[in-house]
């Protein structure tokens, strides 16, 4: 049995969140609203489709995707840069590489008990989430 995601998840730690909208190239009025947020993420898996929406007051993002079938990522409302983006599992991570004009761009969930945890990489910055069941 695979790892199942799917559930309404709530954030309650944002490490370096402002490194990395820095690297993403976020300007400074942007990011003083985007770092106050408390984003929700509502998951949904079915097999190998997948469909994450990230929530919160100022601005939504909404992706979906198929297990190890590339596609084009617009980024809209983030920094609206293009990337071609790939979701493959590593074991029990879900781990996704957003190749594009930025180095090194990407994300990893995993589980870790009860709690969901997403790391988000661009360039030399880290950010790490946590988020718990809504
Ligand atoms: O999640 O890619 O779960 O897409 C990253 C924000 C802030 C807008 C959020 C809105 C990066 C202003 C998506 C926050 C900063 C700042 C709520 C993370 C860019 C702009 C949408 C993400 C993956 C994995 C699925």
């Amino acid at each position: 049995m695979p790892v199942d995601f799917s559930g309404t998840w709530n954030l309650i730690s944002n490490d370096n969140f402002e490194g990395y909208m820095v690297a993403l190239g976020i300007d400074f009025a942007t990011r003083k609203i985007a770092k106050m947020l408390k984003p929700q993420k509502v998951i949904k898996q079915d097999g190998d489709s997948f469909y994450i929406h990230t929530t919160s007051t100022f601005r939504d993002y909404l992706l979906q995707f198929k297990i190890g079938e590339e596609f084009e990522e617009d980024n809209k409302g983030l920094d609206n840069r293009k990337c071609k983006s790939l979701v493959t599992w590593e074991n029990d991570k879900l781990v996704c590489v957003q190749t594009g004009e930025k180095k090194n761009r990407g994300w990893t969930h995993w589980l870790e008990g009860d709690d969901l945890h997403l790391e988000l990489r661009c360039e030399n910055q880290v950010c790490k989430q946590v988020f718990k069941r809504a």
